[in-house]
C-alpha cells in the first residue's frame, strides 16, 4: 500500500491495477471480513471524502418491449410483468424530469431506454435530450443498449458525460440469464464509449443464483478493463414477478457488503455505486456497504420502473451518518 503522504498519481501508480488474477481477486474476497473491511475504508479514505456521496437520478424515457432476454429485468418482451411499453419520451418532459432531480439535490442525470441498440430519428431525439440536460447544469448519463462508434462519439459530442453498461456476471454464468447477447457484445460497446471519451459506468448485478466465484471472475473483469470504469455500480436482484427470478433466493446480507468491499479495493479511484436493491436494505446494511467503499447512490423514488427508498428516507439515511452529496 502507499505511502500516506504520497499524492493522487503516486497512489494511481501503486494500487490501480489492471493486471489482477482471479485467484488473488478471491483471496481479497475471501479475507476475514473485518481485515476486508479494514483494507476498503483505508484504500477508500485515501482516494475519496469518506463522507461524501455521489447522487444520480433515473429516468426511464422509453419504458418496456425490449427485444433482450435478461432474465432479472422487467422490461423484457420474454417475460410478463404487466409492464405497460411506453414509446420514447418528449424532450421537454425529460428537461422538466431534469430540473426536478436538480432541485432535490442530484448532480448526475441518467436516461435508460429499454432498447437492444438505438436507432434513427429515436437516436437523433436522445442527443437532444443529452444537450438539454447538460444544459441545466447536470452531468449527463445515459444507457440504451448496444452501440456503434459512431453513435457513441455522437453521444460524446452532444455532451454526454457517462455511459451505462454492465458487464452484469461472470462470463461463465452469463449464459444462464442473457442468450440475446453475448458478453463479447458487451465488451465492444464499452470500447466504443471509452474510445469515444465518454467516461464508462459499468458494473454488474448480484443476487442471480450465481456463486461467490462468479462475483469473484465479474470484479475481475471490471478491474481488467483497459481503464477501470468511473462508476461501477453494484445492484442487488430487484425480484419482479413475472420474471424468471422472481422465486430467486436473496443474497446473503454479509456476502454483498463483501462484494462492494471488493469492488473498492480492485478499483480505487472509482466511484462504486451502490445501486438496485436499496428499499430491501436495512439502515445498517447500507451504512455496512457505505463503510466498505460505496460513495455513490441513485436518489429518487424509482429506479427505472421498481422503487427506490422515497428521498425523506434517505435524507435522514445520510444526515444519521453524517454523509453528504459529493
Ligand atoms: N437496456 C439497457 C442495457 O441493458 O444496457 C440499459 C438499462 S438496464 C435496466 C441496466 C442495468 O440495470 C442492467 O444491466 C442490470 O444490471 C440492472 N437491472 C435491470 N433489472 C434489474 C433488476 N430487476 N434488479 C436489479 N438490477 C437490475
Ligand atoms: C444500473 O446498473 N442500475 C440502474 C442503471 N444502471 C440504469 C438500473 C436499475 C434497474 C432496476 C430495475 C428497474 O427499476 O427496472
Ligand atoms: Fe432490455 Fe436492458 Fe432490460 Fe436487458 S436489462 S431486457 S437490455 S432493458
Amino acid at each position: 500500500m502507499s505511502k500516506p503522504s504520497a499524492c493522487l498519481s503516486d497512489k494511481a501508480e501503486n494500487v490501480v491495477r489492471h493486471d489482477w488474477s482471479r485467484d488473488q481477486v478471491r483471496a481479497v474476497f475471501d479475507q476475514p471480513f473485518n481485515e476486508l473491511l479494514f483494507q476498503a475504508q483505508t484504500l477508500h479514505r485515501q482516494y475519496f471524502d469518506p463522507n461524501a456521496v455521489q447522487v444520480s437520478t433515473l429516468l426511464s424515457i422509453k419504458t418496456g418491449g425490449c427485444p433482450e432476454d435478461c432474465n432479472y429485468c422487467p422490461q423484457s418482451v420474454h417475460h410478463d410483468t404487466g409492464l405497460e411499453p411506453e414509446h420514447l419520451m418528449e424532450v421537454e418532459a425529460v428537461v422538466t424530469a431534469a430540473k426536478r432531480a436538480r432541485q432535490a439535490g442530484a448532480t448526475r442525470f441518467c436516461m435508460g431506454a429499454a432498447w437492444r441498440n438505438p436507432k434513427g430519428r429515436n437516436f437523433e431525439r436522445v442527443l437532444e435530450m443529452v444537450s438539454r440536460v447538460q444544459a441545466e447544469g447536470l452531468e449527463t448519463c445515459a444507457t440504451l443498449g448496444m452501440l456503434d462508434a459512431g453513435q457513441a462519439l455522437e453521444l460524446k459530442q452532444a455532451g454526454l458525460d457517462y455511459y451505462n453498461h454492465n458487464l452484469d456476471t461472470s462470463p461463465e454464468f452469463y449464459g444462464d440469464i442473457i442468450t440475446t447477447r453475448t458478453y463479447d457484445d458487451r465488451l465492444e460497446t464499452l470500447a466504443h464509449v471509452r474510445e469515444s471519451g465518454i467516461n464508462v459506468c459499468c458494473g454488474g448485478i448480484v443476487g442471480l443464483g450465481e456463486g461467490r466465484e462468479d462475483r469473484v471472475a465479474l470484479l475481475c473483469e471490471l478491474a481488467n478493463l483497459p481503464e477501470h470504469p468511473g462508476s461501477v455500480p453494484i445492484n442487488q436482484l430487484v425480484k419482479v414477478e413475472g420474471t424468471p427470478l422472481e422465486q430467486q433466493t436473496d443474497i446473503d446480507a454479509i456476502e454483498f457488503v463483501r462484494t462492494i468491499a471488493t469492488a473498492r479495493i480492485l478499483m480505487p479511484a472509482s466511484r462504486v455505486r451502490l445501486s438496485a436493491g436499496r428499499s430491501e436494505m436495512t439502515d445498517e446494511m447500507q451504512a455496512l456497504c457505505f463503510f466498505a467503499g460505496a460513495n455513490s447512490i441513485f436518489y429518487g423514488e424509482k429506479l427505472l420502473t421498481t422503487g427506490n427508498p422515497d428521498t425523506a428516507r434517505d435524507d435522514a439515511l445520510f444526515d444519521k451518518l453524517g454523509l453528504h452529496p459529493a
